[in-house]
């Protein structure tokens, strides 16, 4: 299922997925976070990463507004559930996702950007919840996401105050693991891609799909799952041959880049 404001393009093994709406700075209405979802759904088998990006000087302006007007109770639920749907499967699809952060970086778009599996923020990008001061409340997974990354009290904060948080200010609050200069979180977010489509593809699957899992177990129950897993992982002819390669002098060391 294509659509307009969504583009979908390939930089070898990564997926560079766009939201292609500036001109209403990327909000996402309902046809947008279907594609989203198909997206991820369908991205092709030879996908090792992908980029969300936003097209224009904003990432995403979040919930298309003009859509919110007409929807009763149950209606509005189950909006929210479709976008969990298709943030779950961003979160938990095939290949880790890197996302292009600039710009506004508010409400549903910092409910998507949570779901990605790393963030890279240029210097301009700003961080807000006005779902607060517009009388509705996070419906897109934010909840849960939020506050894995930079506490309940600081989301509360946001989101009771209107707090804006700039760049620097994301970064050293978790919202983003990088930090880089104005313009250049596109470059950023492809280079880590393609360093992450190198890994194994176990690995990667692993880290997506039992990494938060473990994270929420009772420590008992995360030692036999990270076991399980390990087990799994390293029995991979492909763990295999980069460990030897490693003991053969063929493969790199460690090092501060
Ligand atoms: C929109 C939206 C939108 C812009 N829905 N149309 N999100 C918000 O509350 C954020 C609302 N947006 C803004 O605060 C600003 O637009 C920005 C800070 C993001 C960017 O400002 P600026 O000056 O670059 O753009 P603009 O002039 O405000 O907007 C340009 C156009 O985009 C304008 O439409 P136009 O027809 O007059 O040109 C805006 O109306 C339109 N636009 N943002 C609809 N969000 C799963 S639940 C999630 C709940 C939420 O996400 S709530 C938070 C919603």
């Amino acid at each position: 299922m294509s659509h307009p404001d969504l583009s979908i393009e390939h930089h070898g093994a990564v997926a560079v997925v766009r939201l292609n709406r500036p001109a209403k700075r990327n909000a996402l209405n309902d046809g947008l976070i279907l594609a989203l979802r198909e997206a991820f759904q369908s991205l092709p088998e030879t996908t090792g990463a992908a980029v969300v990006d936003g097209a224009g000087e904003h990432f995403c302006a979040g919930l298309d507004l003009s859509e919110i007007r007409e929807r009763d109770a149950g209606q509005g639920m189950r909006h929210s559930r479709m976008w969990h749907d298709a943030l779950n499967a961003l979160q938990f699809g095939p290949v880790p996702v890197v996302a292009a952060l600039h710009g506004a970086v508010v409400g549903g778009g910092l409910e998507l950007a949570a779901a990605c599996h790393v963030r890279v923020a240029d210097a301009s990008t700003f961080y807000a919840l006005p779902e607060g001061s517009r009388g509705i409340f996070v419906g897109g997974g934010g909840s849960v996401r939020i506050p894995r990354l930079m506490g309940v009290a600081r989301m509360t904060d946001m989101m009771l105050t209107g707090r804006v948080y700039d760049a620097a200010e994301g970064e050293r609050a978790g919202l983003a693991q990088y930090l880089v200069p104005e313009g250049t979180a596109f470059d950023k977010a492809l280079a880590l891609a393609t360093r992450i489509a190198q890994n194994a593809p176990l690995t990667n699957y692993a880290l997506m799909h039992a990494l938060p899992r473990i994270a929420e177990q009772p420590a008992d129950q995360g030692y036999l799952t990270e076991a399980l897993m390990s087990a799994i992982v390293q029995s991979a002819p492909e763990a295999k041959e980069r460990v030897r390669a490693f003991l053969e002098g063929r493969a790199g060391k460690v090092a501060k880049n």
